[in-house]
């Protein structure tokens, strides 16, 4: 597809005559509009009465920004004129119904890294395009292998759009001079191996024992059983560390960890770990929660934490088969185990 195509002929293209991909694009184009608003906001920072403090916690009790509030806002003026039939998002308890006869839903985390804002890092907007079932209420259950579209905005150096329609993953770099995303990689692969790795390290001592394992072999290098050397990375922004790994394979891990809350992680599986399973999947990469394909998990709450390893393929595989390994399950409380520690002292 030719560099420089403007997302407005790209979407055009994708739609055709067919009703449901029109209501997919009118969405995408939405919140393409909505991403260059909360893009000026960032870029603005505290010139625009953006601090990054913290107005409370959201309906999850995660602390919630100033800017978390603002996205929601702008997002949902975006989408309020469109056939959608109902939004869930990360800074409301409930979903809301808007019209129930519309084709598709919206789930949305409006501002994703937003513990980053005060520190100038990069953020986004992440969402997924769901089909309205014939219950409505149980549209946001659906399995993350329904969606039909999903995506994510990337607030940086450049405001980009990472974006999945089904038919494979396209990223669109926002031209503010023409105030156009315009194509700048299409059919976008994930190298099947890589050489970096990006978790919280200072969770290590929370891991379960399969983790533990995987990321003690990366650390141990050349001279450990994997035989070359790793990179680390750790931004605390997920669509910035996804662009990465769209950009140079790798793999990302939240797990889940020993931590009260985190038993099943930190990422939510609706609006954060689907929409970036699908678009790992459509880039030739895989997502998991070390034991079973994200995109397979019927989520049982609007904002349930799911476990998320996702990236460049063989290592998400490697790691779903350390999750299976009854030696690893039995290792953890082996006394060479307990000594060995990621960090030796
Ligand atoms: P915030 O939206 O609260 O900043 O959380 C960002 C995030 O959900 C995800 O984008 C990061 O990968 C992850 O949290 C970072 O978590 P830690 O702060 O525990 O490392």
């Amino acid at each position: 597809m030719n560099p420089g195509l403007s997302l407005h002929q790209y979407l055009d293209a994708h739609a055709g005559t067919d009703p449901i991909r029109r209501a997919v694009i009118e969405v995408v184009a939405a919140l393409a509009q909505a991403s260059t608003e909360i893009s000026d906001l960032i870029r603005s920072g505290a010139l625009a009465g953006i601090t990054g403090q913290a107005q409370g916690r959201n309906a999850d009790g995660d602390v919630q920004k100033d800017l978390d509030v603002r996205a929601d806002r702008i997002i949902r003026a975006a989408l309020e004129p469109l056939p959608v039939a109902a939004i869930a998002s990360e800074e409301a308890m409930e979903s809301e119904i808007l019209y129930p006869a519309a084709p598709i839903s919206i789930a949305v985390d409006p501002l994703d890294g937003s513990s980053n804002i005060d520190t100038n890092m990069s953020v986004g907007t992440i969402f997924s395009v769901l089909p309205t079932p014939r219950d409505i209420r149980a549209t946001f259950t659906q399995p993350g292998a329904s969606q039909l579209a999903a995506g994510f905005f990337v607030y940086g150096p450049q405001t980009s759009l990472v974006l999945t329609l089904g038919r494979g993953v396209d990223i669109f770099t926002l031209d503010r001079g023409a105030n156009l995303f315009k194509l700048i990689r299409s059919a976008v692969q994930i190298p099947a191996d890589t050489a970096e790795f990006a978790i919280n390290a200072s969770n290590q001592r929370h891991w379960e024992p399969p983790v533990q394992a995987f990321i003690e072999d990366c650390m141990a290098g050349a001279s450990g059983e994997r035989g070359k050397d790793f990179n680390m990375r750790w931004i605390g922004s997920l669509v910035a560390e996804a662009y990465r790994i769209l950009t140079r394979g790798g793999i990302f891990l939240y797990p889940a960890d020993a931590r009260e809350g985190y038993g099943e992680g930190r990422l939510r599986l609706v609006y954060e770990a689907n929409p970036m399973a699908f678009i790992m999947e459509q880039a030739g990469g895989e997502a998991s929660t070390g034991r079973q394909r994200i995109l397979d998990l019927a989520p049982g709450a609007l904002h349930q934490r799911v476990p998320l390893i996702m990236g460049s393929r063989d290592k998400v595989r490697r790691l779903e088969r350390l999750h299976m390994s009854p030696d690893i399950k039995s290792e953890k409380n082996a006394p060479l185990f307990a000594h060995r520690g990621l960090f030796r002292n």
